[in-house]
């Protein structure tokens, strides 16, 4: 199967762990965009009731809204459930995400979730956080000049560079950059390194986050539980 059929049967697999009356958190992206049309493919078919979403991005409300799911923004309440997608898992479901622009509200909106479910297809799996992503860095706008230079610092090789011709610009008005991890790295002394500097909003680092995994390869759907 192709890995499009393989991120949908994730996706799938990951939406039977809702349950009628569950707040859940909709993420964002490519694989997360599947688990939000079965979401409603499973309300619609009368499968699932009662069932409030909370979207990681502007483009997962219109999406979810648009497909008849009721939607209603972040508050402290904790969340039953959160799918989303990922751009790389380590073997202790550490995550990197963001590659879609979404890590802020992606983060605060799962550090709520009692439980953390991502999907992905064999791709995003590796032995060490860094082998196949950059991570991205969310930054202020003001000053993000000057923010890439103390970043530059803090980076070994300071290689540091933007997605595209120009900085994304995010739901929430900030840049994202992308940072070339170095070899070897802790990634929470790395995290709360760049979590210090000043202009740093937050990193696609999701350490100790992740409940949940299922991973779909051509030879099946694994389940992964930290
Ligand atoms: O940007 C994000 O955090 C997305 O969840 C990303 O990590 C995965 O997107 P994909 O499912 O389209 O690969």
């Amino acid at each position: 199967p192709d890995l499009e059929a393989l991120k949908k049967e994730a996706a799938v697999r990951a939406t039977h762990l809702v349950r009628s009356g569950m707040r859940v958190g909709l993420g964002t992206g490519s694989t997360a965009k599947y688990a939000i049309e079965e979401l409603a493919r499973r309300i619609q078919a009368g499968e699932l009731t009662d069932i409030t979403g909370v979207a990681t991005s502007e483009a997962s409300d219109t999406l979810a809204r648009s497909l008849g799911l009721r939607v209603e923004v972040l508050d402290p309440r904790p969340l039953d459930l959160a799918i989303d997608g990922a751009d790389e898992i380590d073997p202790q479901l550490n995550l990197i995400k963001g590659l879609g622009g979404a890590l802020l509200r992606e983060k605060l909106t799962e550090i709520q979730a009692r439980q953390l479910v991502i999907i992905a297809d064999h791709t995003k799996v590796v032995e060490r956080l860094g082998q196949k992503a950059p991570l991205p860095i969310e930054i202020a706008r003001f000053g993000f000049l000057s923010t890439i230079e103390r970043l530059r610092a803090q980076l070994p090789g300071g290689r540091l560079r933007q997605p595209g011709a120009q900085p994304y610009v995010t739901d929430n008005g900030n840049y994202i950059y992308d940072a070339q991890l170095p070899e070897t790295f802790d990634p929470a002394t790395l995290e709360r390194q760049l979590k210090g500097t000043l202009g740093v909003v937050d990193t696609g680092f999701f350490l100790g986050m992740a409940t949940h995994a299922f991973v779909a390869a051509p030879d099946g759907v694994r389940e992964l539980v930290r």
